[in-house]
């Protein structure tokens, strides 16, 4: 496994200098210690990792030889990558979770890997929930039983990150975190003293992971971690180490650090730059002579578990094992592109003899054919301008089209779920009313909302900072973790990113957590792993993995910079592929987190910060009436004005409209509620066709969320036709809100700000 891992390297590397793969990153000089790893890796336990990890996907069974070079050249077809049907660089795998109606598959029979990235350190978050879920699982009875997801919490979670970036802040906030809940995590740090050409001393505390952490280290009657230091080339000295380490891991949940050592890179970082320029004559020297394949070799030899002859053969067959391979996966990456070209070619040939520039499209065709290595791009790009050339022929046009729908499916699908878990598919299920429907403040709403979810979803989960003991800084929670357990409802220290990644990895595991995020100012803390892990998660494993987790966060106008923050810009640009919910008060926030709890999809929704204390009707189907995602609602009709808005700024809406109306100009108001999606049904531009004038109303900065809105209503939904007036956006200023409440007026849209705006538009 190690020579035919190492062949892998060889040739992947080689592949890239030849111009058939455009970057490759390999796992040289790190298989035995991952040969060590997967030894102790069993059906149940989850793996969190990253770049250099081949040999560990190809020991456990989780990837072939064939399926990386696949990955190598961005085959699109997912039975060739099926960790990511050619959309992450190499050695990025993944597991399924989901079968293909959206259930989820019997993980603990499963070696599961959740899909590497390539920031650095952004697989360490996640690693917290895939760990802390066996905790869980242990402790809670009612979710025991899940036996194609637990074993009585005996998995661990297995995470590997390179000596460079441990710098990272995600990775002391991981291992503090473990550290805190004492959850099943193994974290492996391959240290080969290098992050590209920057060394340990710059990188590390007394240029050693394991010693900076020694205050970390479990004494009697303390919590903490464990610390090992292992020798990358010493395979049996690991093996006698991790079995009884991995194996007190699963049984007391103790989370441990492998510093492992004297590591190298035998090709470099990468194919795009070489090591020669940074690593001394001693240092390449130092990294052939304890090379981890060699001295596992000498050790194989030294205690004659084989001969050399049999390790000559080994090597050899390697070799030519990888070499095939290797010939197999491109063959098969060329073969549907072979097709097209031929296809178009024969496309090119009839549009030739009837077109008026024959010769230019003889010039396209040779072009095709001669391209000994054709891109599907370069496919499209000689069909298209021989179709321009020609205008009218129906086949070409048709063939065209059809290679338009395959690429798109191919290369951009997948940002949301396409199964019947979709959030789009939940059915609409309007909230009821009784006549004497009690009115309750927004706090006792939401607390009551979660009470009854808490009874009868017995996976969900809900975690934060003061989340659990007082029940969250506005009482949503105030009373449940006495009623539903620590288990279920718990505090966390205050550490937005990895609340984050917790959230993200218990979903993987089955759990339906409610991560907090305090206030919404803070979930920049938060945001790396929301928009780089949970985001793109079905996008980059082509629906294979994904994280249905709620994000729940309160914000809009308060008070001060740091409390009353609206950057919906920011949010939405950078979480496509989760939904993002902004309700106007209580009762919709439940009716929405009923519909993300029906999906197998990830959701942020923003509760109005100055929403709890407002009376709100109680209805009577509480946790079962759903709010339909993307679908905006009239609050209030009107014909002469459009107003487009969301979240807290309605109320200051509101009372412009009351005194508009006074004035004699009647007002319709549009609550969007969903800014991820955005008004499905073009609801918005149907109100404009009757009121022929739209202004778009938002806390966020100019250009933010509201130019966002303009673009949908105005570019999207074709808006502009039904114009009588220049559309408006009103918004924050560009600084932070200003403290107090003349800050809050100045800083952000009023109530005579807006009357003002469309008191101009009613003149123009
Ligand atoms: C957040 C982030 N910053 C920078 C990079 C560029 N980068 C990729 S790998 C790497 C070095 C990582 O070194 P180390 O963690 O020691 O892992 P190694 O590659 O040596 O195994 C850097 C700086 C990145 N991928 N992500
Ligand atoms: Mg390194």
């Amino acid at each position: 496994m190690a020579c035919l891992s190492r062949e892998a390297s060889l040739l992947g590397r080689k592949e890239v200098l030849t111009g058939k793969a455009k970057f490759g990153i390999f796992g040289d000089g790190k298989e035995v210690p991952q040969l060590a790893m997967a030894k102790f890796f069993r059906p149940g336990d989850f793996y969190s990792g990253y770049y250099r990890d081949q040999t560990f996907a190809f020991a456990t069974g989780a990837a072939t030889i064939k399926e990386f070079f696949a990955q190598l050249y961005a085959d699109p077809d997912t039975s060739h990558d099926p960790h990511s049907g050619g959309r992450q660089m190499n050695s990025h795998f993944a597991t399924p979770i989901f079968d293909e109606n959206g259930e989820m598959l019997d993980l603990i029979n499963r070696k599961n890997l959740a899909a590497g990235m390539a920031p650095t350190a952004a697989q360490m978050p996640k690693s917290v929930g895939l760990a802390l879920a066996s905790k869980l699982f242990r402790n809670n009875e009612a979710v025991r039983n899940l036996t194609h997801l637990t074993n009585n919490g005996n998995e661990v979670c297995f995470a590997t990150i390179g000596d460079a970036s441990t710098s990272e802040g995600h990775f002391w906030e991981t291992v503090n975190a473990a550290a805190v809940q004492q959850i099943p995590l193994a974290i492996f740090v391959w240290d080969d003293g290098y992050g590209i050409s920057v060394p340990k001393k710059y990188q590390t505390t007394k240029g050693s992971i394991s010693e900076a952490l020694k205050g970390f280290q479990i004494k009697e009657g303390t919590n903490g971690i464990d610390i090992y230091k292992l020798k990358a080339w010493d395979y049996a000295g690991m093996c006698e180490v991790l079995e009884g380490a991995i194996e007190k891991i699963r049984q007391t949940h103790i989370p441990a650090l492998f510093h492992v050592e004297e590591v190298t890179q035998p090709q470099g970082h990468s194919t795009s730059g070489s090591h020669e320029r940074y690593k001394t004559a001693e240092r390449l020297q130092w990294e052939r002579d304890w090379d981890c394949i060699k001295k596992m070799k000498e050790w194989v030899l030294e205690n004659n578990l084989a001969t050399e002859d049999e390790l000559f053969a080994v090597e050899t067959e390697a070799k030519e094992f990888v070499r095939n391979s290797k010939n197999e996966a491109w063959q098969e990456y060329q073969q549907p592109i072979l097709q097209q070209v031929k296809e178009v070619s024969e496309i090119l040939e009839e549009l030739k003899s009837s077109s008026p520039v024959p010769q230019q499209i003889s010039q396209l065709q040779s072009q095709l054919i001669s391209n000994k290595e054709p891109n599907r791009r370069d496919v499209m790009s000689v069909l298209f301008k021989g179709i321009s050339l020609h205008s009218g022929n129906v086949n070409a046009q048709d063939y065209y089209e059809k290679l338009c729908r395959e690429n798109e499916q191919l290369f951009n699908s997948y940002l949301h779920t396409q199964n019947r878990k979709s959030a789009m598919l939940v059915p609409a299920v309007k909230a009821q009313f009784a006549a004497d429907a009690p009115v309750l403040n927004g706090y006792e709403v939401i607390n009551k909302y979660f009470d009854q979810l808490f009874a009868t979803n017995h996976s969900v989960v809900a975690f934060g900072e003061d989340l659990g003991f007082i029940g969250d800084v506005n009482q949503g929670f105030a009373g449940l973790q006495s009623k539903y357990s620590a288990n279920r409802i718990f505090d966390t220290g205050i550490r937005e990113l990895t609340i984050m990644g917790q959230g993200i990895g218990l979903a993987m595991r089955g759990f339906r957590p409610i991560a907090e995020i305090q206030y919404l100012d803070y979930l920049i803390y938060g945001l790396q792993p929301l928009s780089d892990d949970l985001a793109t998660m079905q996008f980059r494993t082509v629906g294979k993995q994904g994280a249905p987790m709620i994000v729940r966060s309160r914000g809009h106008r308060l008070e001060g910079i740091w409390h009353s923050g609206s950057p919906m810009g920011m949010i939405i640009n950078s979480l496509r592929g989760m939904y993002v919910c902004v309700p106007r008060n209580m009762v919709q926030a439940a009716g929405m987190y009923n519909t993300l709890l029906q999906s197998n999809e990830p959701g942020l929704v923003i509760e109005c910060l100055n929403g709890y204390r407002l009376k709100e009707k109680l209805p009577s189907n509480l946790n079962e009436f759903t709010v339909p995602l993307g679908v905006p609602e009239v609050i209030k009709q009107g014909t002469d004005v459009t107003i487009v808005s969301y979240g807290s700024v309605l109320r200051v809406i509101d009372e412009a409209v009351k005194h508009l109306e006074q004035i004699g100009i009647s007002c319709e108001v549009v609550d969007v509620q969903t800014l991820l999606p955005f008004d499905v049904n073009h609801i918005i531009l149907q109100s404009l066709q009757k009121t022929n004038r739209i202004v778009f109303v938002d806390e966020d900065v100019p250009g933010g969320a509201a130019a966002y809105m303009f673009n949908k209503v105005m570019e999207e939904q074709g808006g502009y036709k039904y114009l009588d007036v220049a559309p408006r956006t009103i918004t924050g200023k560009a600084h932070r809100p200003s403290y107090g409440s003349d800050g809050d007026y100045f800083s952000k849209p009023n109530a005579e700000e807006i009357t003002e705006v469309i008191q101009k538009m009613m003149n123009e």
